[in-house]
Formats: C-alpha cells, structure tokens, sequence
C-alpha cells in the first residue's frame, strides 16, 4: 500500500497564450487559449493539471470564472489536509458538488500527476497506459474562404497528420467536405458538428455519406441521445458523440440505444482520469472504440492527453496536435513534437514527462493564487 497523499497547497493560475492560427467552431472563434492551471502540493512533490473551460460558456455551460470560483470555495478546501488514498478517489470525495466536471479533473489531473512523479513513474504507466506512441490527428477550425482550408489541409497533409478532423456547419459544410475530399482522395476525413444541427436537418448531413467521412461527431444537441439514434438510422457515416458523453452511463447509454458508434474522451468533460477511464472500459465492453478529444491545451493538458490515449481502446487518431500548431512558445519544454507517421511519443520520464517553462508561465500569468492546508 502506498501511503495517501495529503496535500499542503494548491495553486490556482489563470494564463493567457496567444494562438499561432485563430480556431472557429460552429460556436465561436478563439485567438487564444485562456486557462487555469492547477498545481497540487504534498510535502514537497508537485503535480500539474490544466482546467479546459473556457472564458464563455459556449463548448459547455463551465467557465474559467466558474471554475475558479468552485475549484477556490469548495473543491480545493474540501481536498486540503486530507489523506488522499488514490487520486482515482477525487471524484467520489468531490461528489457533493454537483457538476463541474473541467474544475474537478483540473485538481484530479494534478493529483494523478503528483502520484505518478511520487512513485517515479510516467503518468501513462501510471494510468495502465499500453503503448509509447500515438496516432494523431488534426483539427482544422472554420476558415473564411475554402481556398484558405483547402491550405490548412495541405499544410497538415504535409506535416504528416494521420487523419484531418473538418469543423462544420450549416451552410459550411457539403461543398466544403466535397471539395476537400476531391482535392485529397485518400485522406482520413471526419467531421465535427460541434452541435449545430437538428434532426430535420438529416437529410443534409445525409449528404455527407458520399465523401467516405470516418465520422460525423455531435452533429445534434448535446443533451439529446434519442435524436441521434434516430440520426443514425438515416444517415450511413458513423456518429461520434463528444459533448453527450458526460461519463460511463452516458457512454453506456449511447451505445446500447445506437446514439453513437465512436466516443470522443476529453479529460474535462468527464471529470478526470478515472471517469475517462470509466468511459474507456464502458465503451470497450460495448465494442466501440474511443478517441481522444482535445480544447486547445496547452502542452500541461495536451500532456495529461497523451497519457490517457495510451490506453488500449484508443483506436483513432486522437484531436492531439504538436505545440507548433497552437502556439509560438508552449508552456512544457521540450515542446510536443510529431514523431513521424502521425503519431507522437507518449512521454516516459516521470508524470507528466516534461518539464514546466515557469518563465513563459510566469509571462502569461493574469492571476495567482496560493490556498493552503
Ligand atoms: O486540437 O485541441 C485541439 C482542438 C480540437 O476541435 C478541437 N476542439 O469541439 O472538440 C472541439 C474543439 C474545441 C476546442 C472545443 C476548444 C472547445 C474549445
């Protein structure tokens, strides 16, 4: 038995970092990646973790105000000075806040972070994690122009992406899908929906079925499974589902009714490591495979993803890009790099495996604040 982790302080740090290349989702436009980072403390041994909300509620109803707020009120203090058995125990001690999800993995990610550096494992190890490299692909945001897409899809072809992940909606996306699949006839194409349609709108998703599309992820709302069952009836590319899957019974639930045939994990959606673990082995029971989604991280989240798509039901290519494609400077050196083939080397040093860039930290810092035990 290791002994449990008691935690002296946590640090709460929202930073800013400019993105080399606006990104546009059915949803909004983002120039930068605005996040709190979180860093656990226990005697000394430090773990990192990096909260996905954004600073308006638009991906889910989560933002970076109210993520501060619930992680400084009621989840760090409710952590503080307590024996920690396993961090894969954060989510049930946390349970008395309802909902949350991206502040409570941010504290839950760091935690896993510190165990895995305590015990001098990488966090993949740490995690059950089966493979040293991963495949990757890349997401590509709503341009002005198809030309200028049409560009990003080279560019990313030429970078060795495994598969190229299309942003649509309505109106941006038959013509769109069709003229990069003429351009690009053997390409790994899918396409995310980010919730922007309807049910009445399946004959025209149903126009999509031609470009041989791996997936079409969350084209309806993100509360509604029954429609995307219905969905998937009339429409022969298979479903994703991404902002539905809250947790295991979501992606139960999903795949028992045929709401979906793949699920996007993403770490702040479900609640942490041990909930993206939970829809892991959900899905695997039902025979699905799972991907790993991504919010723009930086290299600390985009870290903490690499880990969790080493396990053995991450079957697709997952939304995990190089730092360069997000930023000039990220906040890890060295920074992420693809390791040729589309794929990226799962980090094996201890954690995480990369050190912290505490000056660029430093320089991208609005806010900070220290809670102790
Ligand atoms: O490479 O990290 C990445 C971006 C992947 O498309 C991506 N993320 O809807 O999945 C999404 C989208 C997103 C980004 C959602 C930022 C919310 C915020």
């Amino acid at each position: 038995m290791t002994a449990p982790i008691v935690l002296t302080s946590v640090e709460l740090r929202e930073v800013r970092l400019p993105l080399v290349h606006p990104f546009e989702t059915s949803f909004g436009r983002m120039e930068a990646r605005q996040a709190i980072l979180v860093t656990a403390e226990s005697n000394g041994a430090r773990g990192h973790g990096e909260c996905t909300a954004q600073p308006e509620p638009l991906f889910s109803a989560e933002t970076n105000v109210t993520a501060w707020h619930v992680l400084e009120e009621f989840l760090v203090p409710a952590l503080l000075g307590k024996g920690i058995a396993a961090p894969s125990e954060i989510w049930n001690a946390l349970r008395f806040a309802r909902g949350h999800p991206m502040a409570k993995a941010a504290i839950e990610t760091a935690v896993h972070d510190l165990a895995a550096r305590r015990g001098g494992v990488s966090l993949s190890r740490y995690l059950g994690g089966t493979r040293d490299r991963v495949t990757v692909g890349i997401s590509l945001g709503i341009e002005p122009t198809l030309d200028a897409l049409l560009g990003q899809v080279e560019k990313a072809v030429a970078r060795g992406y495994a598969r190229v992940k299309l942003k649509i909606k309505p109106g941006w996306d038959v013509e769109t899908v069709r003229r990069v699949r003429e351009r690009f006839p053997d390409l790994r194409l899918t396409a995310d929906a980010n919730a922007a349609y309807r049910l009445e709108d399946a004959d025209r998703l149903a126009a999509l079925d031609p470009f041989g599309l791996e997936m079409i992820e969350q084209p309806l709302d993100y509360e509604d499974l029954f429609d995307h069952a219905e969905l998937a009836k009339r429409i022969a590319t298979p479903l994703c589902l991404d902002e539905s899957i809250t947790g295991p019974d979501a992606a139960r639930h999903a795949l028992r009714i045929g709401a979906c045939r793949i699920i996007n994990i993403k770490l702040g959606r479900v609640g942490g490591h041990a909930r993206a673990r939970a829809v892991h082995d959900a899905a695997l029971a039902a025979g699905a495979p799972v991907w790993c989604g991504g919010m723009l991280e930086t290299g600390i989240g985009r870290c903490h993803n690499l880990a969790l798509a080493s396990l053995p039901n991450f079957r697709l290519p997952g939304d995990l890009s190089a730092s360069e494609r997000y930023f000039a400077e990220d906040l890890i050196d060295p920074p992420v790099t693809l390791a040729g083939a589309g794929t990226i080397a799962v980090p094996s040093g201890p954690g995480l495996g990369h050190e912290l860039r505490w000056d660029r930290i430093e320089a991208a810092t609005l806010r900070a604040r220290t809670i102790r035990a």
